[in-house]
């Protein structure tokens, strides 16, 4: 009896393996997403409960997608085994049957509902379901009648050897159809090879030269540019969307004189700016490291809406990707002279997929939530009273100006480090206000000056160290910055819900 579930649970995971692959196939054709376990996945990312959104990003960061995923695959591998035993145990096998179609019908469901869904989006999952109930009734036929034939007998021998090839071939068959599926998927939308086609023009508005010393020259220290494969990574985008520069455009409507639509060669086209600006997550922890800088080149979003002519009763941009995400941004921050940019490319090359290509926002001051729309494709001009973005109705406060905040690279805690002189460094951010102070203290003792690195501009993070003379022992060292408006960094902690953390961030380190 062991040994018959046992094969039927490994029917079950290779006609699951074969469904998920057949899926894969045809929502590489018709539409990506609508793969049944992204779909799936989408609809848990849009519903899960902020707090447990926040242990996720605060525990896995720019990998949260792939536990997620790992999850989903997991689950997937679990029921599928439970259907396959369940198709073994009866002649019938009916619910293991039904347990196939039903999967497959939640995830039609659920792929036919999403915002970015299109009119085949339930067929990748119907077909795969199908498929699957058809292949598990044939293993499951070829494991009964392994297990039916008399033991020690020639027939027994045979309808084993059956079984197994057919088992091995529907997984084999899954497995290669799954890869093929999702690169068919990337190749078909063809926004690599857009992505590969694109020439950045020269920036009318080249980003002004850096200052020597912005890098204070400690190892360890995060670098001022961050590179672009290491760009923290957050959205809810289980699927990168797969969008191609040439078939992008952008409709600005709403609360506007006239509606204006700008076309990729209008923005290639047009006098682009490039400046340093550093986003920062607002689930980003005390400490964290969801915060990255780069040389973003771009439109900037000012004269186009002036262009539209806002309404002056509007007081919110609603931003929307072309997967259906919404940032509602005050019009004010990108009226009052700031760069904000609709931005192409990121430190010399056409924006990352991962990173929004071919456009997206970036605004200085204001957490990424509620300003940074990646594969933007729609501004509505709007009012906060009428609209809201994201994850407003998800526990994240309307308003996402960025904290005045610190945090030291070097040492770190745990380190043991030789007494004599420490180099104490890190970074610190007020995006837009600028950084006029950073103190350090050792052992909560007296604040003490760090010395700031060269100011790039108000926008960008800023390095600072502090040569500490360490004597033996543990200590604590925490550091807080304080803002060109003379706020300093609040000492109380918060968590990053609902409008970003506070506290002072400190390490404990061993001196011997
Ligand atoms: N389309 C889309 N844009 C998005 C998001 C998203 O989920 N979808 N997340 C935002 C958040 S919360 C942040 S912090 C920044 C991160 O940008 P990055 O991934 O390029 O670092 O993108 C913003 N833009
Ligand atoms: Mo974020």
């Amino acid at each position: 009896m062991n040994r018959l579930l046992g094969l039927g649970a490994a029917a079950g995971l290779a006609a699951g393996v074969f469904a998920l692959g057949l899926a894969e196939v045809i929502a590489g054709l018709v539409a990506p997403p609508a793969a049944p376990i992204i779909a799936l996945g989408d609809v848990v990312v849009d519903n899960v409960p902020a707090g447990l959104k926040d242990f996720a990003i605060s525990t896995f960061g720019s990998h949260d997608k792939q536990v997620l995923l790992g999850v989903a695959y997991l689950v997937a591998a679990l029921l599928s085994a439970l259907a396959g035993v369940l198709s073994v145990r009866s002649r019938t096998g009916v619910a293991g049957t039904w347990l196939v179609l039903g999967l497959g019908a939640l995830a039609a469901f659920a792929a036919a509902t999403r915002p970015e869904s299109t009119a085949f989006a339930a067929l990748p999952s119907l077909a795969g379901a199908a498929a699957g109930m058809f292949v598990l009734k044939t293993l499951a036929r070829l494991v009964r009648e392994h297990q039916a034939a008399p033991p020690a007998t020639a027939s027994r021998e045979l309808t084993g050897r059956r079984a197994a090839l057919g088992l091995g071939a529907v997984f084999a068959v899954g497995v290669a159809t799954g890869g093929i599926g999702n690169w068919l998927g990337a190749r078909l939308r063809g926004a690599e090879t857009s992505r590969e086609a694109v020439r950045l023009p020269t920036a009318a508005d080249p980003a002004p030269a850096l200052p020597s010393g912005v890098e204070v020259g400690v190892k360890g220290v995060e670098p001022f540019i961050t590179a672009n494969d290491d760009f923290y990574r957050i959205d809810t985008a289980l699927s990168v969307p797969l969008l191609r520069a040439e078939d992008w455009s952008l409709r600005i409507h709403g609360m506007v004189e006239q509606e204006v639509t700008l076309t990729w060669d209008e923005l290639i086209g047009s006098d682009l700016v490039e400046r340093d600006l550093t986003l920062m997550c607002v689930s980003n922890e005390v400490g964290g490291d969801l915060t990255s800088t780069a040389r973003w080149l771009g439109l900037p979003i000012e004269p186009l809406l002036e262009r539209a002519g806002v309404d002056g009763q509007a007081d919110m941009v609603l931003s929307k990707s072309s997967d259906g995400w919404t940032a509602g941004t005050p019009i004010q921050a990108l009226t009052d002279g700031r760069d904000s940019l609709l931005a192409i490319g990121m430190n010399g090359e056409p924006l990352p997929l991962e990173h929004g290509f071919p456009v997206r926002m970036v605004v200085p001051g204001l957490y990424g939530y509620v300003s940074a729309t990646k594969w933007v494709v729609d501004l509505e001009v709007t009012r906060f009273d009428r609209a809201e973005g994201y994850w407003t109705p998800r526990g994240w406060s309307a308003l996402g100006p960025v904290k005045t905040s610190s945090r030291i690279d070097v040492p770190a805690t745990g380190d043991e480090i030789p007494a004599g002189k420490v180099m104490v460094a890190g970074i610190a951010w007020a995006e837009h206000r600028g950084i006029d102070a950073v103190e350090v203290r050792i052992d909560e003792g007296e604040w003490q000056p760090a010395t700031l690195a060269a100011e790039a501009s108000v926008d960008t993070w800023r390095q600072w160290y502090l040569a500490w003379d360490a004597t033996p022992g543990s200590h604590r060292i925490d550091v807080r910055a304080t803002d060109r408006d003379g706020a300093v960094q609040v000492g109380e902690t918060a968590p990053p819900a609902p409008d970003g953390a506070t506290g002072w961030h400190w390490i404990l380190v061993t001196v011997t």
